[in-house]
């Protein structure tokens, strides 16, 4: 055998070894019974400082590595303290009103900020295509969407986010309080997430201090349109 062949043989015999290693712990994992939900920190899809001025490197860098994260750490944490069972991130919030406090409000944490991260881009375009149509259709124009959805950040009181969202082909603008969201069981605000703002202190008080409303009007230059025409489907 010359050295090209062992290679190239070795590496097979590794692959198929690898499949088996692969095949073997999900027949372990039907036998123990379905996995419970667990949840992991989307990478970030740009750099920390890739939505300046908009929103600041350092208020990126620290929303990501420290608030975001600790929301990931302590929810599996507490999956694994509670032994939840809940299978998907779906049946997890559909079932929230059941949860611990630490459950729901991390839980929430994990989940909001990683579609928060995906809804933002540097270099916002306008909205086009089906989903301006769709917004356009259900609030009048961009323009009063926009208003609405600032009234709506603006309104929340405390801690929250504002949310666009799909309720059973309708579109809604609402709030939630703390780390709660639209997927869950509680609260009047339902529907599929299409955009979220995270309003709480800590997304841009370094940058913006008290002004709240600075921050939602120069939110919008980095709203990654395009994935929330994806969450329309
Ligand atoms: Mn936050």
């Amino acid at each position: 055998m010359n050295r090209r062949k062992f290679v190239k043989d070795s590496a097979q015999a590794t692959a198929a070894a690898a499949l088996g290693a692969v095949l073997l712990s999900e027949s372990f994992s039907a036998v123990a019974g379905p996995l419970a939900v667990s949840f992991s920190q989307v990478p970030l899809p740009y750099p920390f400082a890739a939505l300046e001025p908009s929103i600041d490197a350092m208020t990126m860098e620290i929303h990501y590595t420290r608030h975001h994260a600790a929301y990931i750490k302590n929810v599996n944490d507490e999956i694994a303290a509670k032994s939840i069972t809940f299978g998907t991130e779906q049946e997890f919030f559909a079932n929230a009103s059941k949860l611990s406090d630490k459950a729901r409000n991390n839980g929430g944490g994990a989940w909001n900020h990683n579609f928060f991260w995906q809804v933002m881009k540097p270099g916002s375009t306008a909205p086009s295509g089906k989903i301006a149509e769709a917004i356009n259709q259900a609030f009048g124009s961009i323009d009063k969407f926009k208003e609405q959805f600032t009234s709506a950040a603006m309104g929340r009181f405390g801690s929250g986010w504002a949310w666009l969202v799909n309720d059973q082909g309708k579109l809604k603008i609402g709030s939630t309080p703390n780390q709660d969201n639209p997927l869950m069981d509680i609260g009047d605000l339902k529907g599929t997430p299409l955009l979220a703002l995270d309003v709480w202190e800590h997304a841009y008080y370094l940058k913006y201090q008290n002004k709240r409303a600075d921050y939602v009007a120069n939110w919008w230059s980095v709203v990654n349109w395009d994935e929330v025409a994806k969450r329309l489907g």
